[in-house]
Order: structure tokens, then sequence, then C-alpha cells
């Protein structure tokens, strides 16, 4: 794949209702897809860094920055054999995984348009739909959650996460559980607890949890080993999985039992199939976590789930659950048995909507060789 020309988009899409976390509450999601050209053919990837520093230290216009002044400069001009061959090429730069990991999903994206592969089967995997779950925000109120949950509940979703912080956790798990006893049920914290105050989270182990998902700070495995032998429930982690050498040694150290994957988190797709293998290998259960993705950056997650490791439902929901205008063409839907139909055509499967692409795009770069 000889890169001829790169061009950066910097988009903000208006959510369809907001989304609450431990580290704050957004309205709209920022990210940048790259349009990589090569050979003639055009690939796409999207970064997931958003707007502000709050699940990770990156945002969009850190990687902005890294993707024009580091990243696609050392690629521009080459002739890449493969997503490995790129990540050799730019492991001199220092973290910036989000930006690698967009950039890496426009190659993997430009690969399966060149040998008419999708996706899917570039990873070599063969089940044709994924199991799928929502991650619902913090709301006002318990009463209001629990109205939240039923809409979810009655569009067909088999899996409910929410999202919980100090004050927000026990009664709003607990409350939930009570009028749903048979819910496959799991909670997020986003590292809003201390090995102190995690304490306050007990309760949570009577509550019949799938996980308990990144109670502690992201760059903290030790506590979560601390944590972990407090609790019957598996915690799972997710910010402070950066690598499959940090999943071995959480494994190790038993900080977690379980691993939510992101493509985003740990600097692309390569590396997240690394980490399921390490997983799948030991018997560890792993998941696909999600962070809003657009149409592009969901593609991949839905190809990645859909390797065998991957034994419990994703934090991949219909494209409606997230944007009234996606920037694809194509819509992802739920299927009747909460599942999602992982995309067929080669490469992410999906072509983008340059009407929607314009209309949410706030800053766009065009990079050429020299
Ligand atoms: O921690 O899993 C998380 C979204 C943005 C950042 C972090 C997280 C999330 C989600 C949403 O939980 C998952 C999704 O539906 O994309
Ligand atoms: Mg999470």
């Amino acid at each position: 794949m000889k890169i001829s020309q790169v061009n950066l988009y910097h988009l903000r899409m208006p959510l369809r209702t907001h989304f609450e976390t431990s580290f704050g509450r957004i309205y709209e999601r920022d990210c940048l897809l790259l349009e990589v050209h090569a050979d003639g053919m055009t690939g796409y990837g999207e970064c997931v860094a958003d707007r502000d520093p709050g699940y990770s230290s990156e945002t969009a216009l850190t990687a902005w920055h890294v993707l024009r002044d580091f990243i696609i400069p050392t690629v521009l001009g080459k002739d890449l054999t493969d997503p490995d061959d790129f990540q050799q090429q730019v492991s001199h730069i220092r973290g910036h995984l989000m930006a690698k990991a967009g950039l890496e999903m426009a190659l993997w994206d430009l690969m399966g348009k060149q040998e008419g592969l999708s996706l899917r089967q570039l990873l070599g995997s063969e089940r044709l739909r994924v199991e799928v779950g929502v991650s619902v925000g913090l709301q006002d109120s318990v009463d209001v959650l629990l109205d939240v949950v039923a809409g979810y509940l009655e569009s067909g979703y088999g899996r409910i996460k929410i999202k919980i912080k100090p004050g927000r956790d026990v009664g709003d798990t607990g409350a939930l559980r009570n009028a749903y006893p048979g819910l496959r049920l799991q909670v997020d914290a986003n590292s809003a607890y201390s090995l102190e105050t995690a304490s306050s989270l007990l309760p949570l182990d009577d509550m019949d949890l799938l996980l308990i998902e990144q109670p502690l700070a992201d760059d903290d495995l030790w506590d979560h080993s601390r944590l972990q032998r407090q609790f019957q429930t598996a915690l799972c982690l997710d910010e402070s999985i950066i690598s499959s050498r940090h999943a071995r040694q959480a494994l190790e150290m038993e900080a977690c039992r379980i691993i939510n994957i992101k493509a985003g988190r740990v600097g692309g797709l390569s590396q997240a199939v690394s980490i399921h293998n390490l997983c799948y290998g030991q018997g560890v259960p792993v998941w696909c976590g999600g962070m809003l993705e657009t149409g592009v950056g969901r593609a991949a997650n839905l190809a990645l789930a859909s390797l065998p490791g991957f034994s419990l439902p994703g934090d991949i929901s219909a494209s409606e659950r997230y944007y009234l205008h996606d920037i694809t063409h194509q819509q992802f839907v739920l299927n009747s048995d909460s599942t999602i139909t992982v995309p067929d055509a080669p490469g992410l499967g999906v072509t983008i909507d340059r009407d929607a692409l314009e209309r949410f795009t706030l800053d766009t770069l065009s990079l050429n060789p020299e």
C-alpha cells in the first residue's frame, strides 16, 4: 500500500441523547475521520479521541497534532506491506495510541478492499453476528434510569451496563436489580474510586452482576488486584489495559478476571487481536468496548467482536442509539436476538455519506508527500 495522500477530518456529532459518565456529561461527540489514499483506493479509519481528556489523556486535538506532525509524515509516500509494518514504522512515537489506531484502521480497510476480503475475513473469524448490549449513562434520578432501561429492553437489548460513580452506585444498581431480577447487568465506574472509597461498592457483590468495570485509576493495576480479592464478582479492566503486556500483567497479578478490549485504547486492531489471543488462550473472557463510534468505528468493532474469545456481549449498540444521522450510509440495526450483523463487504464494509460528513466537519487537512 503506497500511501499517496491522507486527509483528516475533525468531526463533532450531536448525540441523540446526552451521555454521562463519572468524568462528565456530553451532548456531542468529537472524533477524527482519516481518509487514506493508496494505489488508487481509499480507506477510512476513525480515531476515537474525544474533545476532552476525560476517559483518556488523548483528545481530538492531541491526536490531530500527533497525526499531522509525526504519524502521517512517517508513512506518507511509503509502501506499507500491512498494519504490522505500519506499527513498526511508528514505534518510535511513544503513546498516542488512539491516534495510531485511527490510521491503522484505515490501512485495514484499504487492505480488505485490495484483497476483496471483509475485515472479519482478514481477522480470520467466522461468526456472522455478534451479541451486543447497551451502555446507559448516569441519569438525573433512579426513576429516569428505570425508564431509560425499560426503553432499551423494549428495543430488544439483552444486556445492560450502567455507569456508576460515588453516591450513584449501590442505589441505582439495586433499584435496577429489583425491577429486573434476571437481567444481564454490569456496571462501569470509569476510575471514579480509590481503594479506600471502593469499599462502598461491596453491596454490589450480592447483586448478581456480570462484572464491575474499572473501579480504580487507569494506572493502578496493583490496587485492582487488592480490590479483586475483596469481591466474588469479576472485576473487568478497561482504561488500565493499553497493551497485551498490560493484559498479561493484570492477569498474572489477578487485577481482573475479564478484559474489555477497545482497539482505540490499545493502539489499533492488531494489538486488540493480540490481547484477544492471549485471553482466549487462558480462558479469560473478553468483550468489545465502545467509544460512541460513528458507523466507521462501529464496523471495525463488529468485526473484532466476531473473534471467538469475545464471549460476553459488546458495548456495540444500533446506530440509532447514538446518532440521528451517522456518517456512513450503512445503519446498524439490532436483530431480535440482541445481536448485530457483522459487515460483509470488503474492508470495513461501509461507505461514507459525504453530505453528513460535511455537515459534522469542524476542520479538515490534506497531507501529501513532499
Ligand atoms: O468506559 O466504556 C466506557 C463511552 C465513551 C468512553 C468510555 C466508555 C464509553 C461507553 C459507551 O461506555 C460504549 C458505547 O456504547 O460505545
Ligand atoms: Mg469502560
